[in-house]
């Protein structure tokens, strides 16, 4: 029997999503993105899931795009093949939290995918590169547009021009990645917090999300007015009443995800 791409489980109200390349350090194949997309999608429909995590193995998260399948192909191949695109981008539309719990290597298409994340949790073994540069590529998943949002353009043109690599107290303290932990806590604590996101109202984390990205692609003033309307509509949501009314009454709110 062929090895599925990922694996994926569901543990309470998150999703769990692992990257299942070992040998290849997870390089980001088009089954393997075929298949995250669905796992990603099939979690975003699913009512019962209120956070997932997508995590990789203990020496990757992965290395990036798969050279092996990219080396042949042609400027037509991939123009009407629409790569990247196709499936890469998938997880633009998923509307709720997504965690990313990084080990080992997060290479060209794996550190991109991380950055895609909502929340990147780092294990202390965790690097963070974009190494296009000495394929004669570049990052074309997001990361010369994302990576200068997250952490400057100075840091950024380093990484994406030097192939320079952080380590994950470089990416920390650069803001590229939200929490460190020891590699052996890694999933239990990114699993924690996801659980602990999941447990909100889901309306709630989805308007947050969409406000929260807006601040990347909008004025200032646009993303306020947006953060604006986002807020008066909560006043619409059964769990923010429900949120108000447990606090006065000093009770854990019993959300309904309403
Ligand atoms: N693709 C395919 N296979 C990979 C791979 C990758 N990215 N990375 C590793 N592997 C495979 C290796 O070939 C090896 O396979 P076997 O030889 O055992 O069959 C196996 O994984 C173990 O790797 P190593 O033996 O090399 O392990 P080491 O620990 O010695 O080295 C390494 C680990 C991560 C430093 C090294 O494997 C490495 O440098 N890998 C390549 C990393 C890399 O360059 N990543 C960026 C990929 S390029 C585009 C949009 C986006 C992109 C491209 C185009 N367009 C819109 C056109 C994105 C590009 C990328 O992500």
């Amino acid at each position: 029997m062929e090895t599925p791409p990922v694996l994926v489980d569901t543990r309470g109200r998150v999703g769990l999503i692992t990257l299942n390349r070992p040998r290849q350090l997870n390089a980001l194949s088009d089954a393997l993105m075929d298949a995250l997309g669905a796992a990603l999608l099939a979690f975003d429909a699913d009512p019962g899931i209120g956070a997932i995590v997508i995590a990789g193995g203990p020496k990757a998260f992965a290395a990036g795009a798969d050279i092996s399948a990219m080396a042949d192909w042609s400027y037509m191949d991939v123009y009407q093949g629409e790569f990247i695109t196709r499936n890469w981008e998938t997880i633009r539309r998923v509307r709720k939290p997504v965690l990313a719990a990084v080990a080992g290597l997060a290479l060209g298409g794996g550190c991109e995918l991380a950055l895609a994340c909502d929340i990147v949790v780092a294990a202390e073994s965790a690097r963070f590169g974009l190494p296009e540069v000495k394929l004669a590529m570049l990052p074309g998943a997001g990361g010369t547009q994302r990576l200068p949002r997250a952490i400057g353009k100075a840091k950024a043109m380093d990484m994406c021009l030097s192939a320079r690599q952080l380590d994950a107290a470089e990416a920390d303290r650069w803001g590229l990645v939200s929490r460190v932990v020891p590699d052996e806590a890694l999933l239990d604590a990114t699993l924690a917090l996801a659980a602990e996101i999941a447990a909100y109202s889901l309306p709630a984390l989805m308007a947050i999300k969409e406000s929260v990205n807006r601040a990347w692609e909008s004025s200032l003033s646009e993303g306020i007015a947006y953060e604006r309307r986002a807020l008066y509509a909560r006043f619409a949501s059964a769990d923010a009443h429900e949120g108000m009314q447990a606090f006065l009454a000093k009770r854990r709110p019993q959300f309904s995800h309403r």
